[in-house]
């Protein structure tokens, strides 16, 4: 059984690892449609090994016939394009924040709410978290399984490329030019990011947290426990890709430093690199490219009764975007679509 596949987005950084990511896990497609803005029609993309594909204009697309939608082209486009491919009997798997908080949307990390697909039925669309949610439910979710987590406090290091194409260029061209004299002007990012670090991503809210550390809140409490308090500062830094993040987890009981390391050892997606020694943990530039969510410098906290303290670090365009999209359309299809055949 084969589906015809639409990447919606497929010139970004995203859509481009969406259809890497296709063509890697041998995802067993009929046809696959790129689709962009106007702009990008006619354009060529490469997929797989020998294939090369035309971008088709997302505006005139008729979704009959596409059975899976990929989609990373940000919130209003998806608003307006996924319930039109969703009435034409096309299943939307969307990266945007759009319909994430919908409660008629699931919200999935198959290595943690796989079950909650199910919930597709009922509008068509599937949503994909926030990278910097993803990478931590899923290094949390062997250790809430294990004892009940009570509080977390986390704070990111995000890479420029969660801003898209644009602020992978603006980290490039502002270090160059910090040593050439050239200018320094910022666009994408809100002040300086070569040799710099920004506390400041998505737009500030009234209680003065960005939309940034509100979605880690609410995702998290969506996808893993509605019952955990999660508290973020979410910063911007000047590294291409990979996000990190120093979680800090509080207990209900007693969770030790051993326990904690063989639930996240044993637990499906993750990979624990925590040598305490020199090099003996993970950083972003040796996770750009991979699959896994890294944890490191697992540690006790004892400051509270029952603590740890983890740094988590994952591709953010991989499992924190495009990756994560594509194992959902394989749980889908081996779950949903393949036993209603
Ligand atoms: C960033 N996490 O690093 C963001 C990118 O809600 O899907 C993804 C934003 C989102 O800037």
């Amino acid at each position: 059984m084969s589906f015809r596949v639409a990447v919606v987005g497929a010139t970004g950084n995203v859509g481009r690892e969406m259809l890497n990511i296709l063509a890697e896990r041998q995802f067993p497609v009929k046809d696959v449609i790129p689709l962009a803005s106007d702009r990008s029609n006619g354009a060529e993309i490469s997929f797989g090994e020998d294939e090369v594909l035309k971008v088709r204009s997302l505006d005139k697309f008729d979704f009959k016939g596409v059975d899976i939608v990929l989609s990373s082209a940000g919130a209003k486009i998806s608003a307006d394009f996924a319930p039109r491919a969703a009435a034409a009997g096309a299943i939307v798997i969307d990266n945007t924040s759009f319909f994430r908080m919908d409660p008629d949307v699931p919200l999935v990390v198959p290595e943690v709410n796989p079950e909650d697909i199910a919930l597709y039925r009922k509008k068509g669309i599937i949503a994909n978290p926030n990278c910097s949610t993803i990478q931590m439910v899923v290094a949390l979710k062997p250790l809430h399984d294990l004892v009940k987590i009570k509080r977390v406090v986390v704070s990111t290091y995000q890479s420029v490329s969660g801003a898209g194409k644009e602020g992978m260029d603006e980290l490039f061209d502002q270090t160059r030019n910090v040593f050439t004299n050239g200018s320094l002007e910022h666009k994408k990012f809100t002040k300086q990011i070569a040799f710099n670090v920004i506390p400041h991503i998505d737009v500030f809210m009234e209680d003065g947290y960005t939309k940034e550390e509100w979605k880690m809140a609410v995702e998290t409490r969506k996808i893993l426990d509605p019952d955990i308090p999660v508290t973020a500062t979410c910063v911007r830094v000047p590294v291409f890709i990979g996000h990190s993040e120093a979680v800090n987890v509080e207990f209900e009981e007693a969770m030790s430093v051993d326990h904690a390391r063989a639930a996240l050892r044993s637990a499906p997606g993750v990979s624990v690199v925590d040598l305490r020694a020199d090099e003996g943990y993970v950083t972003p530039v040796e996770c750009a490219g991979e699959d896994k969510v890294y944890v490191s410098r697992i540690r006790k906290d004892p400051t509270v009764p029952h603590g740890l303290n983890l740094w988590v670090v994952s591709d953010n365009l991989r499992k924190g975007a495009a990756l994560n999209a594509v194992q959902i359309a394989e749980v889908l299809i081996r779950d949903h679509l393949k036993k209603a055949a």
